[in-house]
This record gives structure tokens, sequence and C-alpha cells, in this order.
């Protein structure tokens, strides 16, 4: 039997939460779907050790409920994952969300019946629910990348993956512990693991950029003055670029002397916030001869903190520009390997070839290893929409993105009506403080519902419009010049296209609204 529902709402993160609890307060008959077994999304999923956010705890969290606000305290500038966690399940009890939520269970299918003008979901247990809305709030890094390696099931010992890390942990103790990957994930989890492991060996094909974040505990006065001046405070994040308030920009990086510019960055550095350095001048992210002056000085403070010279040279990013690649925020990543069990392994001076039974096996060496950890990325922004693959009208979405996602405002695709996309390419998505994005994304999709239409549609010259301008914004920028998993590049045959609106959180709010205003141009409502 077919179970008819107003609203599907697939995913219960900080986004399918937000959308269950914004339908209610439409009347409408929601149910949300979820794959795992918890609410939480991310951070249900990601629980390795060292596992934390890099926005810091007061910015990265709901603002909708001022109430919410203030009975939650947060323990630190970026709480770790049990504690995120926890936050999500206090607000799933708070709202009362979990009655409308069914567990363990994915969503496998999706189909636009156009004589019924709803959507046919089927999920793995079988069940089939027709839905008048479809909303999609899988995440944006929802879908561990399987890396290509050889062999890998030969290995006889442990693998481990920091994106599906097991709930009772995993002790590396005395360990030959190998692991792979050096974006945030590996380098928030190499210092921990290299606490308990007897050797650590980090396979590096591609090093990152990463800040101290001078993580700490809150202290009760600034948890006070924050709740004491939050409306003010979500404002400034409403405005800014990102999501994360940081002193503006006004001068070049080129128009001030090498001094002035160190200080700079340096007062910057020491803050512990993401986006400090590269928001320091005006030019970092346009101009590579500006991007350089930055880049530098994050080579120079791994070079005064790595002991081995020529370490320090394999851990300096010099293959792409600062920012254009995700920049980590880390505690004691660097420091990590002055001790004398902890090893990096320079894959592009030798390659990985394949696992073995024993370990892992480069042009150079054998490693024998106990456990590997996989902390090798995502499919990032489409691939849980790929994974079920909708089909609207006329096709379906990998047939509609065979030449790369094509979206409206990131939030909606012509030919899928009635279907909406949290966070969906094109959107600034990964390069925001994602609940300030997620909340502004679920506040439109609300609004638009509640106009009352029977079928909302993005119009496909109103799509390719955008595309241009959101593709003529990213070449305006450093961004292309990067091999990196914003534009596709870490998943074999994914085509390359820019999957983040890069003109910042405020002016992609303007836009929305401005289309909600002009009675959602670009879109078809009957
Ligand atoms: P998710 O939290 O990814 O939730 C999506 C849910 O959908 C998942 O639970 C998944 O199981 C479910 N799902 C997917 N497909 C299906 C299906 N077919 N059927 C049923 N269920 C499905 N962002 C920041 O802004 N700041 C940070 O500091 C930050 N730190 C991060 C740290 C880590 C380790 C990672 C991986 C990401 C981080 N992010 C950060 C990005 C983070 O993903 C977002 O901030 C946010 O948590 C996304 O929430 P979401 O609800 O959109 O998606
Ligand atoms: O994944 P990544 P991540 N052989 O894609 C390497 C968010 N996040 O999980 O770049 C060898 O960044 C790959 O190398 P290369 C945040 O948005 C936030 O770390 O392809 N290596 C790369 O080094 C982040 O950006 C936090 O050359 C292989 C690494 O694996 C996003 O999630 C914490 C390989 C993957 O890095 C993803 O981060 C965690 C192979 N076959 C995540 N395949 C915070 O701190 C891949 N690699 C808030």
């Amino acid at each position: 039997m077919t179970e008819e529902r107003d609203v599907l709402v697939v995913g219960a993160g900080f986004a399918g939460l937000y959308q269950l609890h914004r339908l209610r307060g439409l009347d409408l008959d929601t149910r949300v779907i979820e794959a795992g077994s918890d609410v939480g999304g991310t951070w249900y999923w990601n629980r390795y050790p060292g596992a934390r956010c890099d926005v810091e705890s007061m910015s990265y969290c709901y603002s909708f409920s001022p109430e919410l606000e203030q009975d939650w305290t947060w323990t630190e500038k970026y709480p770790a994952q049990p504690e995120i966690l926890a936050y999500l399940r206090h607000v799933a009890a708070r709202f009362d969300l979990r009655r409308d939520i069914t567990f363990d269970t994915s969503v496998t299918d999706a189909a636009w019946d156009d004589d019924r003008r709803r959507w046919l979901v089927r999920t793995d247990d079988g069940e089939e629910i027709s839905a008048h809305w479809l909303i999609w709030a899988t995440g944006c890094l929802s879908i561990p990348k399987t890396p290509e390696i050889e062999g890998l099931e030969d290995f006889t010992g442990r693998i481990l993956s920091t994106a599906r890390w097991p709930h009772e942990g995993a002790d590396v103790a005395g360990e030959r512990v190998a692991v792979v990957g050096t974006g945030s994930s590996g380098i928030q989890a190499v210092p921990q693991l290299a606490a308990d492991a007897a050797e650590l060996t980090v396979l590096q094909r591609t090093p990152s950029f990463s800040f101290p974040a001078f993580n700490r505990p809150l202290a009760d006065d600034e948890v006070a003055e924050r709740k004491a001046h939050y409306p003010q405070w979500r404002e400034a994040q409403r405005a800014s670029g990102f999501g994360v308030p940081v002193q503006p920009p006004t001068r070049s990086a080129l128009e001030v002397s090498p001094e002035e510019r160190d200080a700079t960055y340096q007062e910057r550095w020491d803050q512990g916030v993401l986006t400090a350095v590269s928001s320091a001048y005006t030019d970092i992210r346009t101009n590579p001869a500006a991007n350089e002056t930055a880049a530098e000085f994050v080579r120079e403070r791994i070079r005064d903190t790595v002991d081995d010279p020529d370490t320090a040279e394999v851990l300096s990013p010099r293959s792409y520009p600062l920012g254009t690649r995700r920049p980590c925020l880390d505690t004691g990543y660097y420091e990590t390997f002055n001790q004398p069990h902890v090893r990096l392994l320079d894959l592009t001076a030798t390659p990985l070839l394949r696992a073995t039974a024993t370990g892992l096996e480069t042009t150079a060496e054998h490693l024998e290893v106990d456990t590997i950890v996989l902390a090798t990325g995502f499919d990032a922004v489409t691939g849980a929409l790929l994974a079920v693959d909708p089909r609207g009208r006329d096709e379906s979405l990998s047939e509609h993105w065979a030449a790369g996602a094509r979206s409206y405002l990131g939030l909606a695709v012509a030919g899928f009506p009635n279907m909406f996309t949290v966070t969906g390419p094109t959107s600034p998505n990964v390069l925001s403080n994602m609940v300030i994005s997620i909340e502004q994304h679920v506040d439109w999709i609300t609004d638009a519902i509640a106009q009352g239409a029977e079928v909302m549609e993005a119009d496909p010259a109103a799509e390719e419009q955008w595309v241009a301008d959101t593709s003529a914004m990213v070449a305006g920028t450093l961004y292309p010049r990067a091999d990196s998993w914003y534009i596709g590049a870490n998943v074999d045959g994914k085509p390359r296209v820019f999957l983040a609106f890069v003109g910042g959180i405020a002016e992609y709010r303007r836009r929305c609204d401005e289309v909600a205003a002009a009675d959602y141009r670009g879109f078809t409502l009957t």
C-alpha cells in the first residue's frame, strides 16, 4: 500500500531536522527518512578521533530559536563530534522531531508522476510513499569516497574509514597504523592516532594548508556576552561572506610592505579562525601574486614547526593557490611529525601501487601495517542525490547532469517539479558556515511551499542563466586553478563543474530574496 504524505524529506542532519520543524509550522503532514540510526547526519557518521567542527561552536548552531540559543551552552570554541551530536539530539527532543523520522531506512528511488502531480518514493525496506513535495536534505559530504586502491580487499588487517568510524571506537594502541589522506579528516585524526599507535605513517598525495585552531574551553563570561547579543551576532554572520564574521579587508596584499603584511597575517593566524588569513586582503582569492604572499606565510609557519626540513617541504602546498582547496583547522598536526614514531610518506614521489595482505606497497617500499585508516573524502554535493538518481518529468537527474550539475539557485532543478535540494549545487553550501546556509535554504523552501501552488518548477531558461552567472563568478577567482573536490576532481569520471556559489552568503541571500519577492521569478507555479 502506498502511503500519502504532503512532504517527504530525505535526511535528518542539521538540514532535515530544521526542515521538518518548519513544515510542521505550515501544518503539513511530513515524514523524514534517514539512513542512520539516529539524527545528526555528519555528526552521527563521522566519529573518528579528533573530529570536531572548524566553525566556532556559538556560530555553528541554529539561530531560528532564541530559546534554544539561550538554553544550550557550548563548552569549547570548537566542540568535538560527541558534543555536536548531543546538541542535535537535544534539538530533536526539544522540538519533538523524532516521531516523524524513520531511521535505518534509505530512499532508493524517486519518480515524478505527472498525472498525479506527486512524487513516488521507494525505500530499501520496500515501502512506497507518495508525496506532494520532495526535499533532499541528504548532505554535501555524506557519501564517503572509496579510494581506487588496488587490492584493498586482500588486506587482512583492519580497515577503518573516518566517515564510518565504529560507534564503539577503535583502539589502535601498540599498532602500526597507516593513514591515507591529508584533508580535514586526516589532519584532525593524525595527532590523535599518533598518541596511541606504536608507528604511524601518513600517506600524503596533496598537502593541505592547515591553520592552528587554538581550541580551548569557553569561559562563562564570553558565553554570557554572546548570548546577550546573539541577534546582533547573527546579523553579522548573515552579512558576511562565509557566515563567519571576520574583519573585512580594505587593501590589496600587494600595496603594503612585506613586514606589515606578515604582521597582519600573524595577527589573523593567532585568531585560530579558518578564513582569517585568507580574508586579510581584498585580492587573496583573485590575484595569484597576492595569494602567494599568504601561502608563503603559511609555509613559513610549517617550517617553523616541523623539525626536519625535508618533511616540512613535503607538507608545504605548492601545486595550488591557498583557499582553492578546502583549508583545514588543526590541533597539533604539524607538530605530530616531530615525534619519532610518526613518518610522512610522499605519494607524489613514490606513488601507492596497491594494498597487499599485510600492508601497502608503493614504488619504493612495502609498508607492513595492522590498520589502514581511510581519510579519503566524499563524493561531494551531488553524490547523495545521484545515488538515488530521481526521475523527473522527462529524464533522470544523472541524465540532466550528464555534463555536470545544474540547478536554479542551488535549490531547484528544471524538469524536477516540486523538488528542492537543501544546499544543492551552486548554492554557497561548502563555501560557508553550513548551518547558516541550511537555515536560509529551509526558510526559502518553506516560504515557497507556503505560496500554495500545486506545482512549482524551475524554468530551463532560469536554470541556464543561473549556471552562466555562477560559472562567470567562478571564472573571476583562483578556484579553477586547483583540482579539488569543489570541482568534482576527486571522483573518477565526475564531470567538472564548480559545485558552490562563490559570491558569498549575503549576496546569495539577496538573490534568493529577490526571486521570491518577484513572485518567484524563474519558476512556473500552477
Ligand atoms: P548531513 O549532516 O550530511 O545529513 C544528511 C543525512 O542524509 C545523513 O544522515 C544521511 O545518512 C542521510 N541520507 C543521505 N542519503 C540518504 C538516502 N538516500 N536515504 C536516507 N537518508 C539519506 N560544515 C561547517 O559549516 N562547519 C564545520 O565545521 C563542518 N565540519 C565538518 C566536519 C566533518 C567531519 C564533515 C564530514 C563535514 C563538516 N561540515 C562542516 C559540513 C557538514 O556536512 C555540514 O555542516 C552539516 O552538518 C550538513 O548537514 P546536512 O543536514 O545538510 O547534511
Ligand atoms: O576529504 P578530502 P576529508 N590515494 O577530500 C586523499 C569537511 N570536513 O574527509 O587530494 C591516496 O578533503 C586525497 O588526496 P588528493 C571539509 O569540508 C571538515 O578530509 O586526492 N590518497 C586527500 O588528501 C572537508 O574539506 C572537517 O591528492 C587519496 C584526502 O584523501 C571535507 O569535509 C573535518 C586517495 C581526502 O581529503 C572533506 O574532508 C573533516 C588515494 N586513492 C571534514 N583518494 C572540519 O575540520 C583520496 N586521497 C570541520
